[in-house]
């Protein structure tokens, strides 16, 4: 097996096999390097807030199986056209108030046009005047968008890969792997730093997951920050009614992105609203060290700041400060 040394050198040549073997080696073998790892890159007793706000909600023409925003499902949501920037900065404003240091701003498209995207910087570069991170999710990109993006000072750009190549189709249709890794490949060159990760609880296999954590992985540099969502089920989506899947195998996913992304920020996303404080304090003894505060993601619930607060200080852990 792998030492703790070699882990601690970031590598890009992972294979869908280790990345297995990793997931599932034994429980608190992977758990004490994945926390030893942590502890030699992260602090421990620091968590990084971000807090997000849907800009443009809903009526989105892609059919991901999990998300209430597509047109395809009837979730009830109601769509709402893209905020004027006034109204972003505002809520911004209150995220930095409620202590978050990054700024996600998420719409429901399966790319932007050039329009849309020179209305987001616009408020982008408002947030960032704040001095808050900004972060923003807005679908596919091409090269110059990302460059505009780029120029208003975006920090990060949110695209998961989501699941693995092999699962993909099961779960979107609308559009392929190649495209996500191509809108990836033009942030990266871009200079915005790079947020992306996946879903687990989708009913994909174990593999599915070591496919996910390979394929992030093998993205050279690392993405700086990857979030793992464990999806939260909405209904009147294709994926409502799932399995649910064995919240430990959440903890092994986690730890695995641990080992195998030793400097990148690993956010325990969607789905905290569901798991217990017991839970999210192994998803953190993980390797975790990130969360979304509030009380809502883009659409649905999250756990909101009293049980947050509660949940911290119980861990002895403490939000980064800007
Ligand atoms: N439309 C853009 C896109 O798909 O790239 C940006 C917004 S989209 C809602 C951002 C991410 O949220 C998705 O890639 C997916 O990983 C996550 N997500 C959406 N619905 C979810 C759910 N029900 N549970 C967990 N994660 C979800
Ligand atoms: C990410 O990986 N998770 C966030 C953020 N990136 C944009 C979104 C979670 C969305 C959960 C479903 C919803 O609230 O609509
Ligand atoms: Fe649209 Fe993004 Fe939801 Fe897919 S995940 S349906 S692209 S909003």
């Amino acid at each position: 097996m792998t030492t703790i040394e070699s882990l601690l050198r970031p590598r890009h040549n992972w294979s869908v096999d280790e990345a297995e073997a990793l997931i599932a080696r034994p429980f608190h073998d992977l758990l004490a390097d994945a926390h030893e790892i942590h502890r030699a890159r992260h602090d421990p007793h620091e968590v990084e807030a971000a807090m997000l706000l849907s800009i443009k909600t809903g009526a989105c023409p892609e059919d991901c199986a999990y998300c209430p925003q597509s047109a395809k499902w009837n979730t009830g949501l109601k769509p709402e056209r893209l905020m004027p920037a006034s109204e972003i900065v505002a809520a911004a404003e209150k995220a930095r108030l409620a202590g978050a240091t990054r700024f996600c701003m998420g719409a429901a498209w399966r790319e932007p046009n050039d329009q849309q995207v020179e209305e987001v910087s616009h408020a982008v570069r408002e947030v960032g005047a704040l001095g808050l991170e900004t972060c923003a999710t807005l679908g596919m990109l091409t090269a110059e968008q990302a460059t505009t993006l780029a120029e208003a000072g975006l920090d990060y750009y949110n695209h998961n890969l989501d699941t693995s190549p092999e699962f993909y189709g099961e779960i979107i249709t609308t559009r392929v792997y190649q495209d996500r890794l191509t809108t990836l490949a033009h942030v990266r060159d871009s200079g915005v730093k790079l947020c992306t990760g996946g879903i687990v609880g989708m009913g994909e296999s174990r593999r599915d997951r070591a496919g996910l954590l390979a394929q992030l992985a093998q993205l050279d540099p690392h993405p700086e920050s990857v979030p793992i969502n464990l999806l939260v089920q909405v209904p009147g989506t294709p994926l409502f009614g799932t399995e649910k899947l064995d919240p430990l195998e959440l903890v092994r996913t986690i730890a695995a992105a641990r080992l195998m992304m030793p400097e990148s920020v690993v956010r325990l996303s969607a789905g905290r609203n569901e798991m217990t404080d017991e839970l999210q304090a192994l998803c953190l003894h993980a390797g975790a060290s990130s969360i979304f505060l509030g009380d809502r993601l883009l659409t649905t619930a999250n756990p909101g700041a009293t049980r947050d607060e509660a949940l911290l200080e119980k861990l002895d852990v403490q939000l980064v400060e800007l």
